[in-house]
């Protein structure tokens, strides 16, 4: 045991010799996954005893280790050797070059970027770095570059060894996080139809290879998640065939060892009006497309009562689609026989997927029901339900009688003075009260598929205990949209690319150079557009955008324009105005450009009330799903507990308009569901917005960020065509020209001198050396390891992007002279 020298806090897991077995065994694993030059004699000593009840007590690590060294054999590649390693590789791929990132570039203008990516993107080279950032390009057509021998490719190699791509991006997150077992985060921002969501995937796919899960299983269902909760979150759009109705953010979780063990979503702001109603030429959330047809092809469309003659108004209203287009759509019925597999492999029941089914043909028919007006002697705003199919139809489904329904959709108890009356409703009151209640089940429904698959995916405590595990974060968001007719909806999503973008600016920008200045580094300053006068605009209290609409939304009386009058009154900065001769809109100057919204159904939308009468029959029903859903209070995260504290944890590192010094108990009632109406503050969605934006950043905070921009290269969905001034237009509001300027001039990378010489001292030192964590050492290691151009500051190492990632290389190899070296010593290999 004496002979293994234990590291010094290269991570503080490596305590003991246990420890330290470990973290050798998985130093095997990871050369044999990396296709690195493995002995026989080397692998072999994982048998032996000592080495082995070390390793024996981690199952995950056991398994991972068994089949590696099993495929390894059966490729017979355990001997292969470095050259034929390198011959394997040059088949693959072309190498990669100084374009490959734009800090190379000589001369740099907005013009010779973006026909260097023009240039590239004809040559099929749709990703470029600029320094440590991806810029991705949409190709609209599919590319043969996402294979398992391009994922082989990326893995634990240096940047500048392959040509950009995304599975880079998703490396340099896996490699940070087991190296400095730190979590991390992959943020995609990019237009509406850039190509986040895709981004997504192919980030989730690349993680699953390097977090080889020790079970097939596993993977699997990993991978079906964004399939499974795209169907119910996402829709055709005008801009975007598959475009995301709500914001992700999807945690993969994995052993301080990088094995993959699980995976967490949350869900933001899904976009609930779209059950209801769509604007011109758009769709419906696609799972009801699927279901209709997956169970028309079943002959259970009668079980489910789903009418067969015309389609339901939810899914046509406009009544320009003929049922046969629907059903017999082999893209829907294929799609929905993979959400079936989804559902099976993830682990949900037949019984819960059968009542998702039931509540989504409910709500169909729901949709269905229509009102007419009972005019009487005595009353003239009475409504009635004409057509009782309908009605019953999405009572049964419900589980609750039709007449409860019936009454709960066509009255309301109210309680003045201590007095109950019940009044009827008009039938515009009623079409409300029946789409409010759509709009609620659904909601519901999605947050309830999100937290099961997330109490399916949890990390199994025998394998890892959850403390001691790190996470990926990848965040894939609505993207900013501009349409002729924008409304609430547009709002909020563009209010939370506003915050991805001054996040974006906090870290390339604002942070670096107030870094420079403390530490005394001399460092050209980057002038950037700063946003958050825009995000001070919306967010600020009392008097942003979002309060005033709060302010606005609680006068019974309000109207849309005395909602605009109050916006005209209160908001005096030039990124907001009021058009002439264009009534109830208003226009916002937005990073990503100009947007016109017209305030119609802004006050009831952020209301978003669901009366109590339908949350009390809603309750009564026997399908315990729905009891489920309507349990109160349901909770958006499914944890508040822990929402709370991460809130607050975080809170003191979050842009000063979220930080807003509320209460914990504050912030608890916040994350409630915003329809949410009992016994308490009515909740809106405005400021259930604020807050779900302030638990996004409190998770993105505390992970170290990798960024991916996703440009749209035309507007026409058309594979390989580049509009030079569509993507101008994208690269100047994201700021890419400052970008390249800051990643040449600047110092990505600033680490302390104590954490600098605690995690490379080898590289100068010998391994029971112990140098002292000063500011000489730290400049002995970087002399050492032969790098150029970085800079000291008071307290910290000013690293250039790259430097991190030679470093690194450096240090891996040392580790593995060293760990020969040692097992040599003790005799083992022979
Ligand atoms: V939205 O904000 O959710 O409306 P996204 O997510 O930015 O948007 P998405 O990923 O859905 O866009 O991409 C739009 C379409 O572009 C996809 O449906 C694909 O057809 C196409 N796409 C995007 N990325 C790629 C790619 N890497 N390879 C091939 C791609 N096609
Ligand atoms: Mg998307």
């Amino acid at each position: 045991k004496a002979l293994f020298k234990i590291p010094r806090n290269p991570s503080p897991t490596l305590r003991t010799p246990e420890q330290w077995c470990r973290s050798f065994c998985h130093f095997i694993g990871q050369c044999l996954i990396k296709d690195f030059e493995v002995r026989p004699s080397v692998t072999h000593l994982l048998e032996h005893p000592f080495i082995k009840q070390a390793h024996g007590k981690d199952v995950a690590l056991q398994q991972q280790l068994s089949t590696l060294i099993r495929e390894q054999q059966e490729q017979g590649t355990t001997t292969k050797t470095k050259h034929e390693r390198i011959n394997t590789r040059k088949t693959l791929i072309i190498e990669s070059c100084p374009d490959d990132d734009l800090v190379n570039l000589e001369f740099l203008d907005e013009e010779k970027i973006i026909s260097h990516l023009q240039k590239r993107f004809d040559e099929l080279q749709v990703y470029t770095y600029v320094g440590d950032i991806l810029i991705a390009l949409n190709p609209f057509q599919n590319l043969s570059i996402y294979s398992p021998q391009f994922s082989k490719l990326y893995h634990g190699v240096k940047r500048a060894d392959n040509p950009p791509h995304i599975f880079a991006t998703a490396d340099a997150a896996y490699q940070g996080m087991v190296t400095f077992c730190k979590d991390q985060c992959i943020i995609i921002s990019g237009e509406s139809g850039a190509g986040k969501t895709e981004s997504a995937h192919l980030i989730v796919q690349h993680l699953t290879f390097l977090g080889k899960a020790n079970n097939r299983s596993l993977r699997e269902k990993i991978l079906q998640v964004n399939p499974l909760v795209e169907a119910f979150g996402n829709a055709c759009t005008a801009i975007n065939d598959n475009s995301s109705r709500f914001g992700k953010y999807l945690e993969m979780k994995f052993t301080p060892t990088g094995a993959v063990i699980g995976a967490k979503i949350s869900e933001y702001l899904l976009e609930k009006s779209r059950v209801i109603k769509q604007a011109m030429g758009e769709k419906n959330f696609h799972i009801f497309y699927y279901i209709y047809a997956g169970l028309y092809h079943q002959l259970k469309l009668k079980t489910y009562r789903l009418p067969d003659g015309t389609p339901p108004r939810y899914i046509d209203s406009q009544h320009c689609k003929v049922m046969q287009d629907i059903v017999s759509s082999k893209l829907y019925k294929d799609q929905f026989d993979a959400i079936q597999e989804c559902f099976r492999n993830i682990g949900f029941t037949e019984e819960e997927v059968n009542s998702v089914y039931r509540i989504l043909s409910a709500i169909l028919n729901t949709g269905n029901i229509e009102f007419t007006a009972i005019t009487s002697q005595h009353q003239t705003d009475k409504s009635e339900v004409p057509n009782s199919e309908a009605l019953e139809n999405a009572a049964s489904l419900l589980s609750i009688g039709p007449e409860e329904l019936q009454e709960a959709l066509t009255s309301q108890c109210v309680v003045t003075r201590g007095e109950t009356i019940i009044r009827t409703n008009t039938v515009d009151k009623a079409v409300d009260v029946r789409d409010a209640m759509s709009k609620a089940l659904y909601g519901r429904l999605f947050s309830w598929i999100v937290n099961r698959i997330n109490s399916l995916l949890q990390p199994d405590m025998n394998i890892c205990a959850a403390e001691s595990g790190m996470n990926v974060g990848i965040l894939d968001i609505f993207g900013f949209e501009n349409f002729k007719k924008n409304s609430f909806e547009q709002l909020c999503i563009n209010i939370a690319n506003e915050q991805i973008q001054f996040y974006f600016n906090q870290h390339i920008f604002a942070l670096e150079q107030m870094e420079y200045q403390s530490e005394g580094v001399d460092a050209s300053l980057v002038e950037y557009e700063d946003n958050r006068p825009i995000l001070d605009m919306f967010l600020q209290k009392p008097m942003g955008l979002l309060s005033l609409l709060d302010e606005e939304s609680r006068f019974p009386q309000a109207t849309e324009q005395t909602l605009v009058d109050k916006f005209e009154d209160n908001l005096r900065c030039k990124y907001f105005w009021i058009p002439k001769r264009v009534e109830l809109c208003f226009g916002i100057q937005h990073y990503a450009g100009k947007v016109m919204y017209n305030v119609n159904g802004f006050l009831e939308k952020n209301r978003d009330t669901l009366p109590a009468d339908i949350v009390v029959v809603l309750r009564t029903s026997e399908n315990k799903l729905l009891q489920q859903l309507f349990s109160s209070p349901l909770t958006k995260t499914g944890n508040l507990a822990t929402s709370r504290v991460r809130v607050t944890a975080a809170s003191r590192s979050l842009p000063p308009q979220l930080s807003s010094g509320r209460t914990k108990v504050d912030t608890m009632e916040m994350m409630r569901h915003p329809e949410e109406t009992t016994n308490m503050r009515r909740q809106t969605v405005a400021s259930y917005f604020r807050y779900s934006l302030m638990d996004l950043l409190s998770k993105m905070v505390v992970g170290q960020p990798h960024f991916v921009r996703c440009i749209k290269p035309n507007d026409d969905r058309q594979a390989l065509r580049f509009c030079k001034e569509r993507v101008m237009v994208q690269l100047r509001y994201t700021g890419i020209l400052e970008t390249v300027n800051i990643r040449r001039q600047g110092y990505s990378h600033r680490i302390l001198f104590e954490d600098f010489v605690n995690r490379y001292y080898y590289l100068a030192f010998r391994a029971h050396q112990m140098p002292e964590t000063s500011k000489e050492n730290a400049v002995a290691i970087l002399e050492r390891a032969k790098l150029e151009g970085w800079v000291l500051g008071k307290t910290k190492v000013f690293l250039r992007y790259y430097h991190v990632e030679q470093l690194n290389l450096l240090l891996r190899e040392v580790i593995a002279r060293v760990v020969v070296m040692q097992a040599y010593t003790k005799g083992w290999l022979g």
